[in-house]
Protein backbone atom coordinates (compact mmCIF):
# COMPACT_ATOMS: atom_id res chain seq x y z
CA UNK A 1 0.00 0.00 0.00
CA UNK A 2 0.89 3.48 -1.18
CA UNK A 3 0.27 6.39 1.53
CA UNK A 4 0.17 10.01 0.67
CA UNK A 5 -0.16 12.38 2.98
CA UNK A 6 -1.97 15.88 2.97
CA UNK A 7 -1.64 18.61 5.22
CA UNK A 8 -4.29 21.27 5.68
CA UNK A 9 -3.54 24.38 7.85
CA UNK A 10 -6.84 25.32 7.42
CA UNK A 11 -8.29 27.15 11.24
CA UNK A 12 -11.33 28.97 9.41
CA UNK A 13 -13.70 26.31 10.23
CA UNK A 14 -13.73 27.34 13.72
CA UNK A 15 -13.02 30.72 16.42
CA UNK A 16 -9.87 29.34 18.33
CA UNK A 17 -6.65 29.63 16.62
CA UNK A 18 -4.17 27.00 16.52
CA UNK A 19 -5.48 24.01 14.90
CA UNK A 20 -3.89 25.29 11.68
CA UNK A 21 -0.51 23.83 13.40
CA UNK A 22 -2.15 20.33 13.62
CA UNK A 23 -0.09 19.04 10.23
CA UNK A 24 2.96 20.34 12.15
CA UNK A 25 2.19 18.78 15.19
CA UNK A 26 2.02 15.32 13.55
CA UNK A 27 4.44 15.34 11.77
CA UNK A 28 7.09 16.90 14.86
CA UNK A 29 4.97 13.39 16.24
CA UNK A 30 6.59 10.92 13.88
CA UNK A 31 4.35 9.80 11.74
CA UNK A 32 6.39 8.87 8.64
CA UNK A 33 8.83 6.94 10.47
CA UNK A 34 6.08 5.33 12.46
CA UNK A 35 4.30 4.13 8.79
CA UNK A 36 7.28 3.72 7.19
CA UNK A 37 8.19 0.95 9.98
CA UNK A 38 5.28 -0.95 8.79
CA UNK A 39 6.61 -1.01 5.53
CA UNK A 40 4.30 1.40 3.66
CA UNK A 41 5.59 3.52 1.19
CA UNK A 42 4.53 7.04 2.24
CA UNK A 43 5.01 10.18 0.25
CA UNK A 44 4.23 13.66 2.69
CA UNK A 45 2.98 15.96 -0.18
CA UNK A 46 3.14 19.05 2.11
CA UNK A 47 0.46 21.17 2.82
CA UNK A 48 -2.11 23.20 1.21
CA UNK A 49 -2.42 26.65 0.52
CA UNK A 50 -4.88 27.93 2.82
CA UNK A 51 -6.16 31.86 1.63
CA UNK A 52 -6.58 34.69 4.57
CA UNK A 53 -9.83 35.79 5.98
CA UNK A 54 -10.80 38.61 8.11
CA UNK A 55 -11.71 37.35 11.17
CA UNK A 56 -13.78 39.90 12.61
CA UNK A 57 -16.01 40.39 9.72
CA UNK A 58 -19.45 39.64 10.12
CA UNK A 59 -20.33 36.37 8.64
CA UNK A 60 -22.92 36.37 5.52
CA UNK A 61 -25.75 33.99 6.67
CA UNK A 62 -24.06 32.22 9.93
CA UNK A 63 -21.28 30.76 7.47
CA UNK A 64 -18.20 32.41 9.31
CA UNK A 65 -15.42 32.57 6.34
CA UNK A 66 -17.06 30.96 3.68
CA UNK A 67 -14.97 32.18 1.16
CA UNK A 68 -12.15 30.98 2.28
CA UNK A 69 -12.91 27.88 3.83
CA UNK A 70 -14.66 26.85 0.05
CA UNK A 71 -11.52 27.57 -1.40
CA UNK A 72 -9.64 25.67 0.63
CA UNK A 73 -11.68 22.72 -0.08
CA UNK A 74 -11.73 23.28 -3.69
CA UNK A 75 -8.07 22.85 -3.80
CA UNK A 76 -8.14 20.01 -1.25
CA UNK A 77 -10.74 17.64 -2.85
CA UNK A 78 -9.05 18.25 -6.47
CA UNK A 79 -5.18 16.90 -4.30
CA UNK A 80 -7.16 14.44 -3.22
CA UNK A 81 -8.74 13.24 -6.41
CA UNK A 82 -5.44 13.52 -8.04
CA UNK A 83 -3.94 11.08 -5.09
CA UNK A 84 -6.55 8.61 -5.83
CA UNK A 85 -6.03 8.67 -9.32
CA UNK A 86 -3.09 7.35 -8.69
CA UNK A 87 -4.01 4.60 -6.74
CA UNK A 88 -2.42 5.66 -3.29
CA UNK A 89 -4.22 5.71 -0.11
CA UNK A 90 -5.16 9.35 1.02
CA UNK A 91 -4.14 10.27 4.56
CA UNK A 92 -5.58 13.59 5.12
CA UNK A 93 -4.04 16.16 8.67
CA UNK A 94 -5.93 18.53 9.84
CA UNK A 95 -6.75 21.50 10.65
CA UNK A 96 -10.46 21.84 11.79
CA UNK A 97 -12.81 19.69 10.86
CA UNK A 98 -14.43 22.09 7.56
CA UNK A 99 -12.12 20.51 6.20
CA UNK A 100 -13.80 17.20 5.35
CA UNK A 101 -16.06 18.77 2.92
CA UNK A 102 -12.93 18.61 0.33
CA UNK A 103 -11.52 15.01 1.47
CA UNK A 104 -15.12 13.77 0.71
CA UNK A 105 -15.59 15.70 -2.08
CA UNK A 106 -12.11 13.75 -3.62
CA UNK A 107 -13.09 10.48 -2.60
CA UNK A 108 -16.40 10.30 -3.02
CA UNK A 109 -16.43 10.42 -6.77
CA UNK A 110 -14.71 7.24 -6.64
CA UNK A 111 -17.51 5.02 -4.96
CA UNK A 112 -20.62 3.99 -6.16
CA UNK A 113 -21.26 4.21 -2.87
CA UNK A 114 -18.78 5.65 -0.33
CA UNK A 115 -19.23 5.29 3.71
CA UNK A 116 -18.31 7.50 6.08
CA UNK A 117 -17.07 6.61 9.61
CA UNK A 118 -17.77 10.12 11.63
CA UNK A 119 -15.80 9.58 14.81
CA UNK A 120 -16.38 12.85 17.10
CA UNK A 121 -18.11 13.93 20.20
CA UNK A 122 -19.88 16.16 17.64
CA UNK A 123 -22.59 14.85 14.90
CA UNK A 124 -20.99 18.16 12.82
CA UNK A 125 -24.16 18.11 10.79
CA UNK A 126 -25.50 21.53 11.69
CA UNK A 127 -26.56 24.18 8.44
CA UNK A 128 -26.62 27.94 8.59
CA UNK A 129 -30.07 27.61 9.88
CA UNK A 130 -29.84 25.48 12.94
CA UNK A 131 -25.39 26.19 14.14
CA UNK A 132 -25.56 27.95 16.89
CA UNK A 133 -22.17 29.10 16.17
CA UNK A 134 -21.76 30.00 12.66
CA UNK A 135 -18.91 27.78 12.25
CA UNK A 136 -18.35 25.61 9.39
CA UNK A 137 -16.44 22.74 10.88
CA UNK A 138 -19.62 21.74 13.19
CA UNK A 139 -21.21 21.35 9.27
CA UNK A 140 -19.19 19.54 7.26
CA UNK A 141 -20.65 16.49 7.39
CA UNK A 142 -24.50 17.68 6.42
CA UNK A 143 -22.61 19.37 4.07
CA UNK A 144 -22.07 16.19 2.59
CA UNK A 145 -25.06 15.21 2.57
CA UNK A 146 -26.19 17.84 0.24
CA UNK A 147 -27.36 19.93 2.63
CA UNK A 148 -25.79 23.47 3.67
CA UNK A 149 -24.63 26.32 1.11
CA UNK A 150 -24.21 25.97 -2.56
CA UNK A 151 -21.02 26.88 -2.84
CA UNK A 152 -20.48 23.80 -0.21
CA UNK A 153 -22.61 21.57 -1.22
CA UNK A 154 -21.42 21.52 -4.93
CA UNK A 155 -17.40 21.37 -4.52
CA UNK A 156 -15.85 18.56 -6.90
CA UNK A 157 -19.13 19.59 -9.10
CA UNK A 158 -21.74 17.21 -7.62
CA UNK A 159 -23.86 16.75 -4.76
CA UNK A 160 -24.79 14.77 -2.46
CA UNK A 161 -21.39 13.05 -2.10
CA UNK A 162 -22.92 10.22 0.39
CA UNK A 163 -25.83 9.06 1.42
CA UNK A 164 -27.43 8.99 5.28
CA UNK A 165 -27.80 5.73 5.32
CA UNK A 166 -23.60 4.88 4.80
CA UNK A 167 -22.62 6.91 7.65
CA UNK A 168 -22.18 5.88 11.13
CA UNK A 169 -20.98 8.78 13.60
CA UNK A 170 -19.43 6.80 16.55
CA UNK A 171 -18.70 8.55 20.20
CA UNK A 172 -21.72 11.29 20.02
CA UNK A 173 -22.26 13.32 23.41
CA UNK A 174 -23.02 16.96 21.84
CA UNK A 175 -25.72 17.07 19.75
CA UNK A 176 -27.56 20.39 18.48
CA UNK A 177 -31.59 20.21 18.07
CA UNK A 178 -31.31 20.61 14.79
CA UNK A 179 -28.89 17.65 14.73
CA UNK A 180 -31.20 15.22 16.17
CA UNK A 181 -33.89 16.08 14.51
CA UNK A 182 -31.67 15.55 11.36
CA UNK A 183 -30.26 12.40 12.50
CA UNK A 184 -34.05 10.73 13.02
CA UNK A 185 -35.00 12.32 9.77
CA UNK A 186 -32.59 10.71 7.92
CA UNK A 187 -32.13 7.71 10.26
CA UNK A 188 -28.43 8.08 10.23
CA UNK A 189 -26.66 5.68 12.28
CA UNK A 190 -25.04 6.71 15.74
CA UNK A 191 -23.11 5.30 18.40
CA UNK A 192 -23.61 7.58 21.33
CA UNK A 193 -21.36 7.06 24.37
CA UNK A 194 -24.23 5.22 25.72
CA UNK A 195 -23.91 2.39 23.07
CA UNK A 196 -20.26 2.23 23.41
CA UNK A 197 -20.52 2.16 27.34
CA UNK A 198 -23.07 -0.15 27.11
CA UNK A 199 -22.28 -2.64 24.26
CA UNK A 200 -18.51 -1.82 24.46
CA UNK A 201 -16.05 -1.11 21.46
CA UNK A 202 -15.76 -4.73 20.36
CA UNK A 203 -19.58 -5.26 19.71
CA UNK A 204 -19.75 -1.30 18.43
CA UNK A 205 -17.10 -2.02 15.83
CA UNK A 206 -18.16 -5.32 14.75
CA UNK A 207 -21.64 -3.93 14.14
CA UNK A 208 -20.52 -0.83 12.48
CA UNK A 209 -18.08 -2.47 10.20
CA UNK A 210 -20.89 -5.29 9.66
CA UNK A 211 -23.52 -2.68 8.72
CA UNK A 212 -20.84 -0.87 5.99
CA UNK A 213 -19.68 -3.87 4.56
CA UNK A 214 -22.92 -4.54 3.54
CA UNK A 215 -23.74 -1.44 1.52
CA UNK A 216 -20.59 0.27 0.79
CA UNK A 217 -17.82 0.00 -1.83
CA UNK A 218 -15.20 2.38 0.53
CA UNK A 219 -15.31 3.82 3.51
CA UNK A 220 -13.75 6.92 4.72
CA UNK A 221 -12.56 7.56 8.07
CA UNK A 222 -12.87 10.91 9.58
CA UNK A 223 -11.31 10.83 13.07
CA UNK A 224 -12.28 14.01 15.15
CA UNK A 225 -9.43 13.92 18.16
CA UNK A 226 -12.45 15.79 20.20
CA UNK A 227 -14.15 12.22 19.93
CA UNK A 228 -11.69 10.77 22.12
CA UNK A 229 -11.77 11.64 26.07
CA UNK A 230 -10.09 14.96 27.02
CA UNK A 231 -7.86 12.90 29.09
CA UNK A 232 -6.22 11.34 26.20
CA UNK A 233 -6.61 14.42 23.82
CA UNK A 234 -6.76 17.52 25.56
CA UNK A 235 -5.95 19.72 22.33
CA UNK A 236 -8.71 19.83 20.78
CA UNK A 237 -10.88 23.27 20.40
CA UNK A 238 -14.00 21.95 21.78
CA UNK A 239 -13.62 19.17 24.18
CA UNK A 240 -16.37 17.03 25.66
CA UNK A 241 -15.91 15.24 28.99
CA UNK A 242 -16.81 11.56 29.07
CA UNK A 243 -15.14 11.01 25.77
CA UNK A 244 -14.02 7.70 24.07
CA UNK A 245 -11.12 5.95 25.84
CA UNK A 246 -7.24 5.87 24.02
CA UNK A 247 -7.55 2.01 24.88
CA UNK A 248 -11.21 1.91 23.28
CA UNK A 249 -9.72 4.00 20.17
CA UNK A 250 -6.92 2.03 19.31
CA UNK A 251 -8.51 -1.17 19.37
CA UNK A 252 -11.55 0.51 16.90
CA UNK A 253 -8.22 1.14 14.76
CA UNK A 254 -7.19 -2.10 14.96
CA UNK A 255 -10.22 -3.76 14.01
CA UNK A 256 -10.82 -1.38 11.16
CA UNK A 257 -7.87 -2.45 9.84
CA UNK A 258 -8.71 -6.27 10.32
CA UNK A 259 -11.82 -5.05 8.38
CA UNK A 260 -9.55 -3.66 5.57
CA UNK A 261 -12.42 -1.99 5.02
CA UNK A 262 -10.54 1.84 5.06
CA UNK A 263 -9.86 3.08 1.66
CA UNK A 264 -8.77 7.16 2.83
CA UNK A 265 -8.71 8.60 6.21
CA UNK A 266 -8.47 12.15 7.81
CA UNK A 267 -7.59 12.74 11.63
CA UNK A 268 -8.41 16.43 12.12
CA UNK A 269 -8.80 19.09 15.12
CA UNK A 270 -5.58 18.66 16.80
CA UNK A 271 -4.36 21.77 18.19
CA UNK A 272 -0.89 22.35 19.75
CA UNK A 273 -1.46 25.42 21.25
CA UNK A 274 -4.30 23.70 24.00
CA UNK A 275 -2.22 20.40 24.04
CA UNK A 276 0.32 19.53 26.40
CA UNK A 277 3.62 19.00 25.30
CA UNK A 278 2.21 17.50 21.88
CA UNK A 279 0.17 14.69 23.51
CA UNK A 280 -2.54 14.92 21.08
CA UNK A 281 -0.93 14.83 18.10
CA UNK A 282 1.13 11.76 19.81
CA UNK A 283 -2.34 10.03 19.93
CA UNK A 284 -3.57 10.65 16.59
CA UNK A 285 0.01 9.08 15.36
CA UNK A 286 -0.42 6.04 17.69
CA UNK A 287 -3.91 5.64 15.98
CA UNK A 288 -2.51 5.70 12.70
CA UNK A 289 0.04 2.99 13.64
CA UNK A 290 -2.87 1.30 14.87
CA UNK A 291 -5.36 1.72 11.50
CA UNK A 292 -2.54 0.96 9.25
CA UNK A 293 -1.25 -2.12 10.69
CA UNK A 294 0.94 -2.00 13.49
CA UNK A 295 0.56 -4.98 16.14
CA UNK A 296 2.98 -5.95 19.27
CA UNK A 297 3.57 -9.62 18.65
C1 LIG B 1 -21.34 22.75 17.60
C2 LIG B 1 -19.90 22.33 17.91
N1 LIG B 1 -22.18 21.61 17.34
C3 LIG B 1 -21.36 23.69 16.40
N2 LIG B 1 -19.36 21.52 16.89
C4 LIG B 1 -18.10 21.01 16.90
O1 LIG B 1 -20.74 24.75 16.50
O2 LIG B 1 -21.98 23.39 15.39
N3 LIG B 1 -17.70 20.14 16.05
N4 LIG B 1 -17.24 21.39 17.81
O3 LIG B 1 -16.56 19.45 16.04
MN1 LIG C 1 -15.93 17.30 14.19
MN1 LIG D 1 -15.93 17.38 17.36
MN1 LIG E 1 -2.45 -0.71 19.00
Amino acid sequence: KSIAIIGVPMDLGQMRRGVDMGPSAIRYAGVVERLENLNLEIEDLGDIEIGSADRNANSENNLKNLKAVADANVLLASKVDGVFREGKFPLIFGGDHSIAIGSIAGVAKHFNNLGVIWYDAHGDLNTAETSPSGNIHGMSLAVSLGLGDQSLTSIGGYAPKIKPENIVIIGARSLDEGERKLIKEKGIKVYTMHEIDRLGMTAVMDEAIHYLKERTDGVHLSLDLDGLDPHDAPGVGTPVNGGISYRESHLAMEMLEESKLITSAEFVEVNPILDERNKTAEVAVALMGSLFGEKLL
